[in-house]
């Protein structure tokens, strides 16, 4: 199989196509390092177990690996510098030589990290949290991500509501954007998210993803997080987050198809496959 050419920085292309705008996927795959995320708490704690499980995410086709030492779960409670940089740094150093994103909002951290070899701060607070992570960011040329959230884990699903969820979404992003633009980020180098799941109703979420062609259409890259969420939970019936792997890639190969281009999962290998055969229709 030959590859297309990417249009952005290491993305992991999945088939060839002819549409320059549609041929690039990327599988960001979640090596979380906590003893309280709502999937995967406590599976790798241990440094050497999560770096061995990053590298199978890598086998199994993901181009990106996005290590984080916080649960951002609805009612988390927040980590303090040091035990963040204790359970991420062992295993961002295990994983050199892989394209690894740190997930989170402090500086200390993302500096640490990038110092390590990380390449893309993911900033679920969207550079709210600590301002001056935009200027870091930019000053080391690294690529981020900012996602809307609606106030903050502890407290974020306590009665999420909007007028227009995916404006107020839209609008939110456009407004962090030029934040980070103003700090010194080339627009080139910043990807979207919607957050889905963070202060977001069921329905806010599959608006989120009805929608999404709308915050495609602020022309950067989109990262879709839905994998094993409570609201695919909801759809589904299935209690268990290990068993939402098929509503997660049902859910990415729509958003595949309204334009996002980042996939953030724990299930790789089935992600792969549905996005691949998402993208065999583009062809
Ligand atoms: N979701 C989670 C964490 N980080 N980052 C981005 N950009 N987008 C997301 O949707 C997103 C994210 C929550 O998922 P998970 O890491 O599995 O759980 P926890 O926060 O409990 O560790």
């Amino acid at each position: 199989m030959s590859f297309a050419r990417p249009d952005f920085a290491g993305a992991h292309p999945i088939r060839p196509s002819r549409r320059p705008d549609r041929d690039v996927t990327l599988i960001m795959g979640i090596v979380n390092v906590t003893p309280d995320s709502f999937s995967d708490g406590g599976l790798h704690l241990d440094p050497r177990s999560a770096v061995a499980y990053g590298r199978e995410l890598l086998a199994e086709g993901a181009g990106l690996l996005d290590v984080g030492g916080e649960s951002t779960r609805p009612g988390a409670e927040p980590v303090g510098v040091e035990e963040e940089l204790r359970r991420v740094m062992p295993v961002v150093e295990g994983l050199a030589g892989a394209r690894v994103s740190i997930d989170t909002t402090k500086l200390a951290v993302a500096q640490a990290a990038v110092a390590a070899g990380a390449s893309l701060v993911n900033d679920v607070s969207a550079f709210r949290g600590e301002p001056a992570l935009a200027g870091f960011v930019a000053d080391a040329g690294l690529d981020c991500c900012l996602m809307h959230m609606a106030g903050e884990p502890r407290t974020m699903q306590a009665d999420p509501r909007y007028e227009d969820v995916v404006s107020e979404v839209k609008a939110f992003l456009e407004a962090r954007m030029a934040f980070a633009v103003a700090e010194g980020v080339p627009e080139a180098r910043i990807w979207l998210d919607p957050g889905l799941g963070f202060g977001k109703t069921v329905g806010h979420n599959l608006e989120l993803l009805r929608r999404l062609d709308e915050l495609v259409a602020l022309g950067r890259p989109v990262l879709v997080g839905a994998s094993r969420k409570r609201f695919l939970g909801v759809v589904t019936g299935r209690q268990d987050p290990a068993d939402r792997a098929v509503a997660t890639a049902a859910a990415n190969v729509l958003a595949y198809e309204r334009g996002a281009r980042i996939f953030r999962v724990h299930d790789v290998a089935p992600t792969r496959d549905a996005l691949a055969v998402a993208a065999a229709t583009f062809a």
